[in-house]
């Protein structure tokens, strides 16, 4: 392919872009050049309405000083220092932060760089910790179907997205996946969380453990919203059964709370929102406001404690990045958590969650809308498939949408809309608007 010039004089050839028809991209380029609050600026210079925080990470909107400030700072301060038997003062503080945000009794904070580490190395601390504990043959990894846990191999392993999958040769051994918690016959336009679907967690006790027994498995991981496959809710009580039968079994519960965290819901994390404690929860995206990458694994202290037995020289655990807590990434954390709660943005979230229910819903009834489903800020569209073309009823209304000056993600063929927690009601009314003028247009 020769370069592919833009009006902005950038050549587009060389960046293999993640996640995205290339050719189809570079032929009609959707570019964002700058970022304030709610809005992106396009390359053409139009305003774009954020319907979705970026990707899911920009939780107090965007351009805020307070974290740019921290940022610039941090650099200039501090540009890196290792945490491999070394330390410095920012990891500390942010993972402290970090842990006094979660749910009581979760102490410790693994950290990484992205979901997909997170979600990794949630995986080998589960594994470690049942080894610690003279469990080591509990090996056994359990997902769900449509769980998206990042595209590492352990993340493509338990999760079940079969794109995702199916290219990449030998997977994970040793991993088995629960249904997933959807039934559009049962649940469709439910409101919140469903209330059919909680005996799906009985499976984990019915199938899953009986064929490898429990003193093989390891972890059950799951999103408590699934969020890139179309956020699927869980139905009411679900959660609270896969606990108990984690709990009765000895298995760890690891909380995927990539999207779900820093208030996506209107609380701290999912664990909060549902009132269910895993042992482990992932983390990524809001944890910086997307600005400096950043992820990890906040852990429960009994998990953290098993590992610090034996030798006090010795290390614990033999995993772990070169970008660990990074100063600059972990100065963006601290300043971006104290400003969530500073604005109380998480409040703020869970006060205009019952006003972006009843918009999204109002798109019930137009052309080729099957079901419409929202808890917190997430409120996902769900059209029917063109006969043999699925996702592309959804990929043109998103490409409606962003002509007409909101950005909305597809994926298959939902769309789904996760906007910044300092959305106003205007913002939700535009959405809307523009969402349902798309739905008739492309229909
Ligand atoms: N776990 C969950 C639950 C996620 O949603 C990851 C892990 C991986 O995170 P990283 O930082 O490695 O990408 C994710 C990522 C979408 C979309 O449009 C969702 C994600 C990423 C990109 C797009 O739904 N989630």
């Amino acid at each position: 392919m020769g370069t592919i010039e833009t009006e902005l004089g950038v050549d587009l050839s060389a960046f293999w872009m993640p996640f995205s028809a290339n050719r189809q991209f570079k032929h009609a380029p959707r570019l964002l050049v700058g970022a304030k609050d709610m809005h992106y600026t396009a390359h053409d210079g139009r305003k774009v309405l954020d319907g979705t925080a970026g990707l899911w990470c920009v939780n107090a909107g965007h351009g805020r000083e307070k974290i740019i400030n921290a940022v610039k700072a941090q650099l200039d301060l501090l540009d890196f220092a290792p945490t491999f038997q070394m330390g410095h003062p920012k990891a500390f503080e942010a993972a402290q932060k970090i842990a006094a945000l979660a749910p009581p009794g979760f102490g410790h904070v693994f950290f990484a760089n992205s979901g997909s580490e997170a979600v990794d190395s949630a995986l080998k601390i589960a594994l470690a910790y049942h080894r610690a504990r003279g469990e080591g043959q509990r090996t056994v990894l359990i997902g769900r179907e449509r769980g998206y846990h990042g595209t590492g191999f352990g993340g493509i392993s338990v999760g079940g997205m079969t794109n995702n999958r199916k290219t990449f040769g030998n997977l994970l051994p040793r991993v088995d996946h629960l249904r997933h918690t959807w039934d559009i016959e049962h649940q469709a336009y439910s409101r919140g969380q469903p209330e059919w679907g909680a005996h799906f967690a009985d499976e984990l006790e019915q199938r899953i453990i009986p064929l490898h027994d429990a003193s093989n498995i390891a972890a059950v991981i799951v999103e408590p919203v699934a969020g890139s496959t179309g956020g699927l809710i869980p139905p009411k009580g679900y959660l609270e059964r896969l606990r108990a039968i984690c709990d009765k079994h000895g298995l760890l519960l690891i909380f995927d709370e990539v999207i779900t965290g820093f208030g996506r819901l209107g609380k701290p994390f999912a664990a909060d929102y549902f009132g269910v404690a895993p042992d482990l929860i992932t983390f990524a995206k809001g944890v910086t406001n997307g600005t400096i990458p950043m992820g990890g694994v906040i852990v429960k202290n009994e998990v953290y404690d098993a590992f610090m037995q034996g030798a006090e020289a010795a290390i614990e655990l033999f995993h772990g990045y070169t970008y660990s807590g990074h100063p600059v990434a972990a100065a963006a954390a601290s300043a971006t958590i104290d400003l969530y709660r500073e604005e109380g943005l998480f409040e703020r979230a869970a006060a205009i969650a019952p006003y972006f229910e009843e918009a999204l819903h109002s798109l019930k009834g137009l052309p080729n809308v099957i079901d419409i489903r929202n808890l917190g800020l997430i409120g996902v569209i769900e059209v029917a498939a063109r006969p043999g073309k699925v996702g592309a009823r959804a990929f043109d209304a998103f490409v409606d949408c962003y002509a007409n000056g909101l950005l909305v993600r597809p994926a298959g063929d939902t769309l789904a809309l996760s906007p910044p927690l300092i959305v106003e009601k205007h913002h939700i009314d535009q959405m809307v608007g523009t969402l349902g003028a798309a739905l008739k247009r492309i229909a």
